[in-house]
């Protein structure tokens, strides 16, 4: 993975979210992310069952391969592992980071925080980045932990060391905001699944991103 230094090194980063997504396949959907430019996605998929969703992954594995798109898995590190993901992602009620690295390897781990102590946590177990969120109020993620949001976010800017990323209720028009607070990469789900057109609404953010 000679990615792993600079694979988040990017301003938006996609998460799949078929039920949100217009009528559109989770494989559509990666195919706009990557006409848009979008450099990493994360197949995320709560309601599949497992062979729907690894057939989905490898699909995705191939165009993101052949886009040199970063791909990862939400969960599933057996299917991050047999279709070869560059990384897997990981929630607070998952597997232990450290456990999941002796079966993936140098593969990436990212892993969901809410607050400064799993962030601590986080980088002490050797995550290889962050979530941080829910930055705003969000009903894309059932059960989703309570957050300080953009404090916690300012916070993780100022110390810590590992690549983070902001999640959570993330839209064009509140996208400066997060910026101000010391976002650099922004997850964002609905605004951009549930967009007509993820071609043109990734240019839009891309110009607004650069007015400041
Ligand atoms: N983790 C924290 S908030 C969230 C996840 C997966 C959902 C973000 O979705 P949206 O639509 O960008 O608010
Ligand atoms: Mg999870």
């Amino acid at each position: 993975f000679g990615l792993k230094k600079d694979f988040i090194d990017t301003d938006i980063y996609g998460i799949t979210a078929e039920e949100f997504s217009l009528g559109r396949t989770n494989i559509q959907v990666v195919e706009e992310m990557i006409k848009a430019g979008i450099k990493i996605i994360q197949y995320r998929e709560k309601e599949k069952s497992k062979l729907e969703k690894y057939n989905e992954c490898k699909a995705i594995r191939k165009l993101t391969k052949d886009s040199g798109v970063t791909f990862i898995v939400n969960d599933d590190v057996d299917i991050a592992i047999a279709v070869e993901a560059d990384g897997i992602h990981l929630g607070q009620d998952d597997m232990p980071i450290e456990e999941v690295r002796k079966i993936a390897g140098n593969m990436i781990i990212g892993l969901s925080t809410h607050n400064i102590k799993q962030a601590k946590t986080a980088v002490e177990k050797g995550a290889d980045y962050i979530g941080v969120g829910p930055i705003f109020n969000t009903t894309t993620k059932k059960n989703v932990e309570k957050s300080e949001g953009l404090k916690y976010l300012k916070w993780v800017s100022e110390n810590i060391q590992i690549p983070y990323v902001a999640i959570g209720g993330i839209k064009e028009s509140n996208i400066i905001e997060v910026k101000k607070y010391g976002g650099k990469c922004f997850a964002m789900i609905s605004e951009i699944v549930s967009s007509p057109d993820i071609v043109k609404k990734v240019e839009s953010i891309r110009k607004l991103l650069k007015t400041i």
